[in-house]
């Protein structure tokens, strides 16, 4: 590996370690490749939801370590919870060392006053399914192809024609409109609460752009994720960039071994590092 990129500060989300759907060694490379100042965890980092499955493999638990060995060395951590570690809540506010726990936090960005949390608090006020945010391209295939033969079915059958892509249109429609409202209370809430600038995560949906509120125009960033848009937001002391993972470098399949130990016996061994 060749120089590391300084930057002042690096804002990551929905990383889901624990989950199989997780890129943790492109997430693990990428943070080789970078030498940021602070480290912004926003939320959905550890998938304690998952964690009963006892699925967590070693490049999962490299990423913690590396962050660990990271903050030994003087990065400051911030991990900001989310509704997947959301069980870290109730110790939220807590410092071990150069890394802080919080629920929320109000940092400054060149004088731009940014207020970072996770966004899962819309959720409730949001009329639309969760899922719809995050289906991928990959999935409409599988649907176009299934309908295709569920047709041919039917047809066998006797009975009329069957439209699946219709119905994911609509979802998509609808996932788009999630999304699109996501932004907007954020930006609403955050520009109300006199905010200039807003990061949320959450919503898997890598953005940068301001938008306008009944108070006026804010900054809205989302960091996207690490399970399909292997994304993060980079500050480096001026501006904002969203840096995008090389699809090339992405590897499909994990030939991961897997590590089973119950989360109680991964803690010890993270602990006794
Ligand atoms: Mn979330």
């Amino acid at each position: 590996m060749g120089e590391k990129r300084s930057i002042q500060a690096v804002v990551l989300s929905d990383i889901h370690l624990g989950t199989f759907g997780c890129h943790a060694k492109e997430l693990l490379k990428y943070l080789k490749s970078i030498r940021p100042e602070r480290i912004i965890l926003n939320g959905d980092i550890i998938d304690i939801w998952n964690f009963k499955k006892r699925y967590f493999p070693k490049s999962h638990l490299k990423v913690l370590k590396y962050l660990i060995t990271l903050a030994q060395k003087g990065t400051e951590i911030i991990y900001i919870t989310g509704n997947h570690d959301e069980l870290l809540r109730r110790f939220a506010d807590s410092d071990m060392g150069n890394i802080h726990l919080r629920n929320q936090i109000v940092l400054d960005f060149g004088g731009t006053k940014t207020w970072i949390f996770h966004g899962d608090i819309f959720d409730a006020s949001i009329q639309n399914a969760r899922w719809l945010a995050n289906l991928g391209g990959w999935s409409y295939d599988l649907l176009i192809w299934l309908n295709h033969y569920i047709n041919r079915l039917l047809a066998v059958l006797g009975r009329e024609k069957y439209s699946l892509s219709k119905v994911i249109k609509d979802s998509v429609k609808k996932a788009v409109k999630y999304i699109g409202d996501f932004e907007f209370a954020a930006a609403e809430m955050a520009k109300s609460k006199g905010y200039d600038q807003v990061i949320c995560g959450h919503i898997h949906q890598p953005q940068m752009r301001t938008i306008e509120t009944s108070h006026g125009p804010i900054s809205y960033l989302n960091s996207g994720d690490w399970i399909e848009n292997l994304t993060a937001l980079e500050w480096d002391g001026t501006q904002w960039t969203l840096y995008t993972y090389p699809l090339a470098d992405t590897s499909e399949e994990e030939s991961d071994e897997k590590v089973d130990a119950s989360p109680s016996q991964l803690l010890a061994q993270l602990l006794s590092e």
